[in-house]
């Protein structure tokens, strides 16, 4: 059957977004999709991709669709994707009524009632996709009966078809100008084991309670036919913590180095468990981890404890002194403005961010992500400023709920970071996940960007 999937991400970056090297976002690609293609196309039927960061805008998409004319198509909704791909559904029913509109994802995972209430929407696939989205073909094409909402069949990860990248044309841009091309990220699990408010439960309701893993030797299989087909230079490991079991971290360090793998690659983690496995963390710096992103959070501990995060201010700390000392680089995230949080407890996450001087910068104010237990507080609280979906988006922007005063926020925001990158960050928000002003200069743009607003800070402008 003809198929199309779409990927509706265009929140953050827009349309005509995509491969623009301003945000690498634009150009990443969307593991749910492309391992939906992959298992749909094993099974024989004619995927296709509409990207709507590729696009002009929605006139385009509605062309697209006339003249490909897909039998189905699947269009994959965070919370913050819900305006667009409400607008696309609108749009293939206007081009043909008969098109069954199918939907996935974490939005509809986590809010199936609000979801199933707009009648475009054929089929609503609750959690994985794999298996369901295929079976839903199958049945189209025998013309069989499928219930509305559909319960996805979680899969065996290491039966599953690697990621369908050629969807995508297997470019995306590396999470740091240094890191060599081409770059790519990869998936190795599904779900997280911990229980953070600001995340909890989403990912439990997406992939269920706990875990699931690749094995290393088919992650390891993955990066070879990668290096094969495009020449992989660097990857990043998008997992929520890759590092969570450290026996599977030094069998994928040994495997790496067996297989003659020396490229630099990132990962997320945490600072209790880089603090707990100092010795793992060596080998894995030897192996060719450039960078750890770490969720520090907050530099205060009744914060970090009413985040559920499960870390102490001092792992923050320690965590950081470590990486430095292995001359791994720190990206950290960061969040001002939690509910109840007073402004000392604020100038202690500035101050704590400034101990550890990070090599990328990436705050945020908090935002109450749909599916997460604080969401749920801040809904039952009043408290939420959020007035359309597509302001679940984390950022260092706006306002998000109230009792925080964002006046104050933005202060200690600037507060937290070096002057000419927080201008840098502020004048060139597109590029500010390339970090520090000292990180720009490795690039001509961003040497461009920082010799710009050190004039300006410079004028006081
Ligand atoms: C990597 C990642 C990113 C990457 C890549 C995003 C992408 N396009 O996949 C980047 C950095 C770009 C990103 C950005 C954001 N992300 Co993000 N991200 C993740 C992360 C860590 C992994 C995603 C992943 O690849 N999972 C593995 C794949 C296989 O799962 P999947 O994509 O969910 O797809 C499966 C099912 O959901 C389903 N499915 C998905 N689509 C469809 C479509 C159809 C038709 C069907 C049938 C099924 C189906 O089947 C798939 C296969 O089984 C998840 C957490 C997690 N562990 O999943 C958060 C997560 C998805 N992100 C989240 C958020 C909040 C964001 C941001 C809003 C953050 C921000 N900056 O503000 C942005 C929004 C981007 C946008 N859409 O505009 C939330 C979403 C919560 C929500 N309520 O929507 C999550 C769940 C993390 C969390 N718990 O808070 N993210």
């Amino acid at each position: 059957m003809k198929a199309i999937l779409v990927d509706a991400s265009i929140s953050s970056c827009g349309f005509k977004s995509y491969n623009t090297g301003e945000l690498m976002e634009s150009s990443w690609i969307h593991h749910g999709l492309c391992s939906i293609s992959a298992y749909a196309k094993q099974a024989g039927h004619s995927i296709s991709l509409i990207d709507l960061r590729t696009l002009a805008g929605y006139e385009e998409f509605k062309a697209e669709i006339e003249k490909r004319k897909p039998a189905a198509v699947g269009l994959s909704m965070m919370s913050v994707d819900f305006d667009a791909v409400t607008k696309c559904a609108a749009l293939i029913k206007q081009v043909d009524s008969a098109i069954k509109v199918i939907v996935g994802g974490p939005h509809p995972s986590i809010m199936p009632e609000e979801v199933s209430a707009n009648p475009q929407f054929d089929h609503i696939v609750l959690g994985e996709g794999e298996i369901t989205f295929t079976d839903i073909l199958n049945s189209l094409e025998a013309g069989r009966q499928i219930e509305r909402i559909i319960r996805g069949t979680p899969a065996d990860l290491d039966r599953l078809p690697f990621a369908d990248r050629e969807l995508y044309g297997g470019h995306e841009a590396p999470i740091l100008a240094e890191l060599p091309v081409p770059f790519m990220t990869v998936i190795a699990a599904r779900g997280c084991i911990y229980n953070c408010s600001f995340c909890q439960p989403a990912e439990k309701i997406i992939f269920g309670k706990g875990l699931r893993r690749r094995s290393v030797p088919s992650l390891l299989s993955e990066l070879e036919t990668l290096r094969d087909k495009y020449g992989l230079k660097s990857l990043m490991i998008h997992d929520d913590c890759f590092t969570e079991d450290v026996e599977y971290v030094k069998e994928f360090c040994a495997g790496y180095t067996a297989r003659g793998f020396k490229m630099p690659f990132v990962c997320q983690s945490r600072a209790d468990i880089i603090c707990r496995n100092e010795e793992t963390i060596k080998m894995m710096r030897a192996a060719g981890l450039h960078m750890f992103i770490i969720g520090f959070e907050s530099g205060n501990q009744r914060i970090l404890n009413f985040l559920r995060k499960g870390t102490k201010v001092e792992h923050n700390i320690k965590a950081a002194e470590i990486c430095r000392k292995y001359g791994i680089k720190v990206w950290a995230n960061y969040m001002l403005g939690i509910p109840g949080e007073k402004k000392r407890e604020t100038m202690d996450t500035v101050r704590m961010i400034k101990k550890i001087k990070p090599d990328h910068y990436s705050p945020a104010f908090f935002t109450p992500h749909p599916g997460s237990d604080l969401f749920t507080y801040c809904e039952n609280n009043g408290l939420s400023l959020i007035k359309s979906h597509e302001e679940y988006r984390r950022s260092p922007l706006g306002q998000k709920i109230k009792g925080i005063d964002y006046e104050f926020l933005k202060r200690a925001l600037a507060d937290s970071m070096d002057p000419v990158t927080h201008s840098a960050f502020f004048r060139f928000k597109k590029f500010a996940v390339y970090g520090t002003a000292a990180a720009l200069k490795k690039t001509a743009p961003g040497r461009k960007i920082v010799e710009l607003v050190k004039k300006a800070v410079r004028s006081g402008k």
